[in-house]
């Protein structure tokens, strides 16, 4: 790859090189010099063309691409709010489109057919009030429209009405995986800091925080159907971001304060299974797999699993080495099995509980006798 780069710098320098000294020629004293570098007829012509035929080429393969490309899209949003992102996303999609296909159409038509000619010279137009007051108001207008709709559409997204009683739950980031912390029955999350990571305590719940002991820490994120979520992140290290590509959420996650997001989502993990959609990607998918499998048993390895849909959390921010495999599950299921499932979760509590009374089995030479002399040393000090 950098030889490749490295010939394409070379060439291009060379290119410049050459333009230049081209240039340098045409600027001398061209009386007693041939003229075979200046554009003659021919040339006009044939540039005018090319002209053309890019945008013709741009316009052709921009259809390609939509059409060929179109079954990579996301489907239907599985939340509330994310028909509103699409919907702005449309709109503001619709509107560049329609003027860029217009602007560069006028462009290379414009360029083909006003090229060079013997006896064609151009028109002076100085300036023109009107037109410029034109070309000036229309964009103001559908800007302001664009980031007017835009503003309203992201205050209505991140504005989380309390009254709602959502779901309260802490995404917690750290290099390369995340977790998720349900703020138990009384729906609060326990204070939390970095300085309490300590053992079993991964995310640093604050122990003396009654609020944080129904707290229930788990590596897969279940959501209620029709249930409001509030989502906080928090995270250990660098800068993450949590996309929630079918909810159309993502939010940064930043060391050292809490971000939010909420949402609601609205199809279970289930439903979008047999939607025609995901049936006619997952079918797409298993047959790339049964042909991959083949080779490798071919090869004496193992054949691939067969793929089935679930909705994921991924992250959104270079953020190291395993970028790439940061992601947890998220099932969306209706509220009694989310109920039923939450029931055989432990708690943070009775996780802490735990470890102590495994801490308090083992023998006392192996686990005390360091804090022994740590004690003695500490009293040592005091007495001097
Ligand atoms: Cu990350």
């Amino acid at each position: 790859m950098t030889v490749f780069l490295i010939i394409i710098v070379i060439a291009l320098f060379a290119v410049t090189v050459w333009q230049m000294s081209k240039i340098f020629d045409l600027s001398r004293d061209t009386t007693h010099t041939d003229s075979s570098q200046i554009a003659n007829e021919k040339d006009n012509k044939v540039n005018g063309y090319l002209m053309l035929m890019f945008v013709v080429f741009l316009y052709v393969i921009s259809i390609y691409c939509f059409w060929h490309y179109s079954k990579f899209y996301l489907p239907e949003a599985s939340s509330e709010h994310g028909s509103e992102v699409d919907n702005l996303m449309f709109i503001s999609i619709a509107l560049i489109m329609f003027v860029q296909v217009l602007t560069q159409g006028l462009l290379h038509w414009f360029a083909y057919k006003y090229r060079g000619e013997k006896g064609k010279k151009a028109l002076f137009f100085a300036d023109n009030d009107k037109l410029e007051f034109i070309w000036t108001i229309i964009p103001v207008i559908v800007l302001a429209g664009l980031i007017i709709y835009g503003l309203f559409t992201w205050s209505d997204i991140m504005n989380i009405n309390e009254e709602d009683d959502p779901l309260v739950i802490e995404i917690y980031a750290y290099q390369f995986d995340w977790r998720a912390r349900y703020s138990g029955e009384d729906n609060t999350l326990g204070k939390a800091n970095v300085r309490f990571i300590q053992g079993v305590n991964q995310l640093g719940v604050d122990e003396s925080d009654s609020y944080g002991n129904d707290d229930v820490i788990i590596n897969e994120l279940h959501l209620p159907v029709g249930r409001p979520v509030l989502f906080k992140f928090r995270s250990q290290d660098v800068l993450h971001s949590a996309f929630f590509p079918h909810f159309r959420a993502q939010m940064n996650v930043v060391p050292g304060m809490i971000t939010q997001f909420g949402f609601t989502p609205t199809i279970t993990s289930e439903d979008i299974r047999a939607s025609e959609y995901m049936v006619e990607k997952v079918a797409r998918i298993n047959e790339i797999r049964k042909e991959k499998s083949k080779e490798l048993m071919a090869a004496g390895e193992v054949p691939l699993d067969s793929y089935e849909f679930d909705y994921y959390l991924l992250c959104n921010k270079i953020c190291g080495q395993g970028h790439y495999n940061m992601q947890m599950k998220i099932v969306v299921e209706s509220e009694e099995d989310y109920n039923a499932w939450m029931k055989e979760q432990q708690t943070f509590g009775e996780t802490m509980a735990a470890q102590k009374e495994t801490k308090e089995d083992v023998p006392v030479e192996l686990e005390e006798a360091p804090m022994e002399t740590e004690e003695v040393a500490v009293v040592e000090k005091k007495n001097n």
